[in-house]
């Protein structure tokens, strides 16, 4: 089946990526800090802080959500994505209103994260043991749990 929900998550992902590009826009033309320039009063520095913070942690995101999508479960990386993109929003919006604003929102991303990590390397790791090892513990789960 093609990962539908993933791709639903990653092209909401794309557009917030847009709206902190844009925020960064109207933030040079409100303050008057025009390029190469990327300093200017306070207000401007913490919105072109956030939106260069978030794409930085971009690739790291979009890589986790698809391999703990396809390797682990694509329902729980699409939920985990969710969260990260409304973690993401608040923490915009609080480092634009004050840097401590941040903060809260930067520790929910965080953890968010390192769930679609820890869940990229299970399910690498369960694919692994399948293919390799013929050791389905998916499948011996499962089963024991009375699934089947
Ligand atoms: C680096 C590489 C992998 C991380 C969590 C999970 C995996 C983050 C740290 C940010 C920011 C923003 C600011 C979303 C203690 C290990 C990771 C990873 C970091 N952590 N920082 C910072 C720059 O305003 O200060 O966005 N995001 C993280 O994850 C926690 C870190």
């Amino acid at each position: 089946m093609e990962p539908v929900f993933l791709g639903a998550v990653t092209i909401l992902a794309l557009l917030e990526q847009a709206y902190f590009s844009l925020q960064v826009i109207y933030a040079r033309r409100k303050y008057s800090v025009s390029p190469p320039s990327t300093t200017g009063p306070a207000e401007f520095n913490r919105v072109y802080r956030a939106q260069a913070n978030c794409s930085e942690y971009f690739p790291l995101f979009i890589t986790a959500l698809w391999t703990s999508g396809i390797f682990f479960s694509e329902g729980v990386s699409s939920l985990c994505g969710l969260l990260y993109l409304y973690g993401r929003l608040q923490y915009f919006w609080g480092y634009a209103s004050a840097a401590q604003g941040r903060l809260a929102p930067l520790y929910f991303c965080a953890n968010v994260l390192w769930a679609l990590i820890g869940c990229s390397a299970l399910g690498v790791f369960l694919s692994f043991s399948k293919i390799y090892l013929d050791v389905d513990v998916r499948q011996t789960a499962s089963a024991a749990l009375g699934l089947h």
